[in-house]
């Protein structure tokens, strides 16, 4: 079992159904389990401006995959949940991003470990300060990033709606 980390986010159709319907497909696989759900965050669109806004939330998990059988299963996901091809950083039914596989360190041209990105993204650092603050990435903790990247503002809600919860059947 190694522990993981996901961001998922939606800007299209019903956001919060979006990405709970990924949640329960992906707890559903026999070798994945979904631990932890952070609460929806209302997040304005980043990289590229002139869309709806997102829900954003992080999720905590185990699996005995491997990270490439994950990140092939995440796409299958994505296409069951609705998603279409469409343009980086655009608008989409839901997304989901690994943000870190255990402490493994990957580069290829279909996966960076950690996530590349996460360091810049509030919308990723709001949610996941709130379930996995001890977390490390390179030498720095999650909820250190976060106390940073609060400088710059960016508009992020932390919304009503209850967490989602897992369920195994
Ligand atoms: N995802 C993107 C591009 N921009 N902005 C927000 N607020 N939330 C996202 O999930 C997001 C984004 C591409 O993956
Ligand atoms: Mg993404
Ligand atoms: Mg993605």
């Amino acid at each position: 079992m190694v522990e993981i980390g996901l961001s998922l986010g939606s800007n299209q159709g019903d956001k919060i159904a979006n990405i709970a319907r990924a949640l329960d497909l992906m707890h559903a696989h026999k070798q994945v389990t979904i631990t932890k759900a952070s609460k929806y965050y209302q997040t304005e669109p980043w990289g590229l401006k002139d869309q709806d806004w997102f829900v954003n939330i992080c999720a905590l998990g185990e699996t005995t995959l491997s990270p490439h059988a994950l990140l092939n299963f995440i796409k299958e996901t994505e296409e069951a949940v609705g998603r279409k091809p469409g343009i980086r950083w655009g608008p989409r039914v839901i997304d989901i991003d690994i943000l870190f596989f255990g402490h493994t360190e990957l580069e290829d041209p279909n996966l960076t470990l950690p996530h590349k990105s996460m360091k810049e993204r509030a919308f990723v650092l709001y949610p996941l300060a709130e379930i996995a603050g001890d977390f490390t990435v390179g030498n720095l903790t999650v909820s250190l990033l976060k106390e940073e990247i609060m400088k710059e503002k960016q508009d992020i809600t932390k919304m009503k709606q209850d967490a989602w919860s897992p369920v195994k059947i």
